[in-house]
This record gives C-alpha cells, structure tokens and sequence, in this order.
C-alpha cells in the first residue's frame, strides 16, 4: 500500500495535466476527497482540473470548502497524461467509460477507492477496502508520502468520513475512521460547522417525501429485509435530489427491525434505482447489489435495474435467496 502510494506520488510529481473525477451525483465522501486533492495539487502548482459527470448538488456546494466540478467535456480535449479517480467502484459508476473509451493519447488511470466492489481498473491502484471513506484512503496517501494536510483539507476530508460514516453512526465506523477524524479536528477542521450543516439538513418538502416513504415500509418475513418505495409522482413537483434518497437509506438503518434495509426509487426511463443498507455482520449487501449488477459496501450498496416496482422487487428477493444458498 505504501509502496502504490510514493509511486502515485511520483507520476503526480511528474505530471503535465491531470484530471480528478469523483463518481457521478457526487457525495460528501466524493466531493471532499477531490477537493482535498485538488489543493494539494494547488500548492504544488500543478495545472488540473474536475471532471464529475453531473454537477454536484447544490446543497453540497453550499460547503465553501468544497470545490464545484466541472461538466464540460471540453476537458478531455486538453489530454490528461494522469486521470485520478476517487471514490468509483468502476468506471461506469464514475460516468466517464464512455469518455475513456474514446480518448486516442496516451494516459494513466490511478485508482483511489474503498468500496468493496472495486474493479482494480486504474494502472495504479490504491483501494483499501475497509476504510470507512475514500477520504481515509487519501490520509493515508498523505501520510504515506509526507504531505502536510493544511486546514482546507482537513476539512474536505472531515466532511467525507462525515458523509459516509453517517455522522458516525453507522458500521464503517471504527477506531482508524475516529482517530483520523480527531487529527483532523486537531489540524484545523471545524467539526462543529460539519456537524451542523449536516443534520439541520431537512427541508420541510423533503420530510414530507421522508413521511411518504416511511408509511410505506413493508418487510419481507421470510427474508427478514424491510423495504419500502418511492414513485415517480412522489418527487416529480418536489426539488429532491439523489442525496435525500441516501439520506432516507441511512436512516432506516436505525430500525431494530429486519436484517436489512430496501428502498426502490422510481427513475424516468423505465429504470429503478435500489439502495441496500444493513448494520448487521451476518449479511453482506454488496454481494446482493453485485447480482443484481450494481455494487458498493458490505453494509451499504446500490444498483440500477430496467423494470417496474414489482418486478425488481422480485429480482430482489431472489437475489437475497441466492445470496443465501451460496454460503
Ligand atoms: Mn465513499
């Protein structure tokens, strides 16, 4: 890891343009781990740019800290010799594979991740499995090569372990993802500011959304997995963004009930985006995501498949069952 870590450093070092990409519909986790790089990359006077294939919510960058990638595909005509991706199980989940496959010179992918499905497609590949956040993958690469992590991005890694710990609730929270939080509280970044942006971040449309789905939660008995749906009416007069489907995700995974946790979103184009959360060892949801050709954490994981509510549900259950069989 180490060792991954001083060469990335090297080509970084060495490098005449480079392009940061965090996953489409980005995250805290995504949009503070290339922010943070992107001022690491600032101080070293090295010419770059962002590349997210959706713009960021607009919520997020609300976070001054944060740094608002750009769309255009006019970036890719300026030939990046290094294409960083952080965050992205593969590159489709990033949403530049197409991008990739059209580019004619010469480049190298590096890879920083930590999701559980991660395909290893970067030439360089520095993906630590376990750690709670991609942001903790990049402390390390900072440790690892000596690099002063300065206020700003202390703060851009904060708000990622924030983001996919869940305000340190959920199951990737462990000792390494509160000690690296703790140095960076100690470096400057002001946990509390976090912290406040967000929990107090409701807005009454949006709880009524959270009261919708809520009424609807159903388990599977046999399965033992909770579940639960929105439609496309639902949100169709509402301002919702992909972060408050996560965000209802999250919550239910307080729920004393169920192994595991469902919620089916409705998306225009016949298609329905699922998200798994669990809390508990026994069961892993990735490898359900993975069947169902998506993919993700062992406790957290998502895919996207063609049909109505009914059917995948169904695709679901039988994904579950088989997940089951194979143990
Ligand atoms: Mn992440």
């Amino acid at each position: 890891m180490e060792r991954t870590a001083k060469q990335i450093h090297n080509l970084i070092i060495n490098a005449q343009n480079i392009v940061l990409v965090p996953h489409q519909n980005p995250d805290g986790d995504a949009l503070g781990s290339v922010s943070s790089f992107s001022y690491y990359l600032i101080s070293l006077n090295k010419r770059h740019y962002i590349f997210c294939a959706t713009p960021a919510s607009s919520k997020l960058q609300t976070l001054p800290h944060l740094i608002e990638p750009n769309n255009s595909l006019e970036i890719w005509k300026t030939q990046p010799d290094l294409i960083i991706v952080l965050d992205s199980g593969d590159l489709k989940y990033a949403g530049i594979d197409q991008i990739i496959s059209n580019l004619t010179h010469e480049y190298l992918i590096i890879n920083i991740d930590h999701h559980n499905s991660n395909t290893n497609f970067g030439q360089h590949n520095l993906v630590i499995k376990n750690a709670s956040a991609t942001a903790e993958v990049l402390y390390h690469f900072y440790k690892y090569n000596n690099i002063n992590i300065d206020k700003n991005m202390a703060l851009s890694l904060l708000t990622g372990l924030i983001t996919d710990t869940d305000n340190f609730t959920n199951g990737a929270t462990n000792t390494s993802s509160l000690k690296i939080a703790s140095e960076l509280i100690h470096r400057g970044a002001n946990f509390n500011f976090l912290k406040n942006w967000f929990i107090k971040d409701k807005s009454i449309l949006a709880l009524k959304l959270w009261g919708t789905v809520l009424s609807r939660l159903s388990k599977h008995e046999e399965l033992d997995i909770v579940y639960t749906y929105l439609t496309k009416n639902d949100f169709n007069n509402l301002e919702i963004n992909e972060n408050e489907i996560e965000g209802i995700a999250n919550f239910l995974n307080n729920l004393g009930e169920g192994r595991a946790s469902l919620i089916l979103k409705e998306l225009s184009n016949k298609k329905i985006k699922g998200s798994l959360r669990t809390t508990n060892d026994n069961i892993d949801v990735s490898v359900i995501a993975k069947t169902l050709g998506g993919g993700g954490h062992k406790k957290a994981s998502g895919f996207v498949l063609e049909g109505t509510l009914e059917e995948v549900l169904k695709k679901v259950w039988e994904a579950v069952a088989k997940s089951e069989k194979k143990k």
